[in-house]
């Protein structure tokens, strides 16, 4: 099963309705499609989407750096070698979604090759994922409008609700618009990306005490080393390290300094080898995960889901995989669905994506 080539190709989709949050926003979905050759004819997909706000990686770094460095260091090699291979991309610091990519397309390659899905591969704890959304900035009729929209269409009864605006009261009363329109049944809770000060988290959460949030992501900046511990001490709501745990030794930090009550799982940056280091550190040390969102597409949404549904301990709870509905197209010759709130992890082998040779042709930026 030696891996013969390596593609990088850039594709660009618009979103509908631009996603945006306290780091950045997302309106176009130029990501990089990542196809892993064999010499027996087998292919890996994945996606890698660029989020230069979170990890300095741009869609032409991420180019680069996997047909520069990393092909020149796995060419050649077995497909089954995964740790062999992950040894020779961990030399290189950072790209997170560079390596993750490559090694989410050697599982999908393996599972093909053993003719079992990857989520039967990883564990095969269930065959489905329960739907979170995340819904970005918007005036709060907005916000309401569009978890009420998802929750009739598709069955969704949990949201995440982006907040980290200033002032911090504009996102305390969108979540409380949230919970009073969408009722005590729904699960609600909230993503800060970096944007308050400890100071100012502490207020809102002081002031969302009775909206009934499950927990608080990322509130304020992970260099804010020692307020994150005073906020972590004194909030009676669960917090959740997200882009200040990427890693199993950022998950250590983070928890060890008493910063995180929680995790939050992305495939997009940790693929399925690291994500299922982080899952079994996390039941290690009786830590709740979730699975994240990094503004996935639908091959991203996938690839999240059939990772999800293979360990009892991200099965447990929604998982953030609905996002890329708000993109006016994606690259799947079959769409992934939504429904009764659930996405269904596909019944093939490896991860069962079949790209669409027409709209690659027509989203591709590189012919
Ligand atoms: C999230 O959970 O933070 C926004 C920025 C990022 O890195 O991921 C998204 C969603
Ligand atoms: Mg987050």
């Amino acid at each position: 099963m030696k891996i013969t080539r390596i593609e990088t190709i850039p594709f660009a989709i618009p979103y509908r309705k631009a996603l945006r949050f306290a780091s950045g926003e997302v309106g176009t979905a130029e990501h990089v499609l990542v196809r892993v050759h064999t010499e027996d004819g087998i292919t890996g997909t994945a996606e890698a989407p660029p989020r230069p706000f979170t990890y300095g990686e741009t869609q032409a770094s991420i180019i680069a750096v996997i047909d520069t460095v990393f092909a020149p260091q796995i060419l050649g090699e077995s497909a089954l070698r995964r740790e062999a291979i992950w040894a020779r991309l961990t030399r290189t610091i950072g790209n997170p979604t560079a390596k993750a990519a490559l090694d989410m397309a050697l599982w999908d390659v393996i599972g093909q090759s053993l003719g079992v899905s990857v989520t039967e591969l990883l564990g095969g704890f269930t065959d489905r994922m329960r739907v979170a959304h995340m819904v970005g900035f918007a005036p709060a009729t907005e916000m309401v409008a569009e978890a009420e929209k998802l929750r009739a269409e598709y069955g969704i009864t949990a949201f995440k609700v982006k907040v980290g605006r200033r002032p911090y009261r504009d996102d305390v009363e969108a979540t409380r618009a949230l919970r009073e329109a969408l009722g005590e049944d729904v699960e609600l809770y909230i993503d800060g990306n970096r944007g308050w000060t400890a100071a100012e988290s502490a207020r809102a959460l002081r002031e969302l005490e009775d909206v009934g949030l499950t927990f608080a992501e990322e509130l304020c900046p992970a260099d804010d080393v020692l307020a994150r511990r005073w906020l972590a001490e004194h909030s009676s709501i669960p917090l959740y390290a997200d882009e200040s745990a990427t890693r199993p030794a950022e998950v250590t930090r983070e928890l060890l300094a008493g910063a995180a009550h929680g995790v939050s799982v992305k495939t997009a940056r940790t693929g399925f080898t690291q994500s299922q280091r982080i899952v079994h550190q996390c039941e290690g040390l009786g830590v709740d995960v979730v699975m994240g969102n990094q503004i996935d597409g639908q091959i991203g949404s996938l690839c999240s889901a059939a990772f999800g549904a293979a360990f009892q301990t991200t099965a447990r709870r929604p998982a953030e995989l609905s996002n890329f509905l708000d993109m006016t197209d994606d690259l799947l010759a079959e769409p992934l669905r939504i429904e009764n709130g659930t996405v269904r992890v596909r019944p093939a082998v490896g991860l069962g994506i079949e790209i669409d040779d027409n709209k690659l042709k027509h989203y591709r930026q590189d012919t």
